[in-house]
């Protein structure tokens, strides 16, 4: 003998009691994530990619200061991973911030 799950609607929805059960399809798709990306340059200064990685990513000074020199020595690295419409978002607010600067600093996304 089966007991209603938490994914099932006990009657068949047509409003009077029948105690029918019926599958209810839970509907909890994860969806893809997606790693933002810094590239390394020789020119932008330290200082900017430290600010963008507080700003943009929300990272706390000593977070800011390891991700950006990770990335200066190894030539790239991660800032987070987002869905794909806040990981869209994030690259179009770093390449913003680098062009009104004038820095060339790249910012890229990949799926994860
Ligand atoms: N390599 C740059 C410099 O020496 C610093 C830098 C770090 C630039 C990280 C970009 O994503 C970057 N001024």
């Amino acid at each position: 003998m089966k007991m209603a799950d938490n994914d099932d609607d006990v009657n068949g929805g047509g409003g009077s009691q029948t105690g029918v059960i019926t599958k209810t399809k839970p509907k909890t798709k994860k969806p893809r994530l997606y790693k933002v990306l810094l590239l390394n340059d020789d020119y932008t200064p330290m200082e900017f990619v430290i600010f963008v990685l507080e700003q943009v990513f929300g990272k706390g000074r000593e977070d800011a200061t390891a991700i950006m020199l990770h990335v200066h020595q190894k030539g790239v690295g991660l800032c987070g991973v987002y869905t794909h419409e806040i990981a869209e978002t994030k690259v179009t607010q770093v390449m913003d911030l680098a062009h009104e600067n004038q820095h060339p600093l790249q910012c890229t996304m990949e799926k994860e």
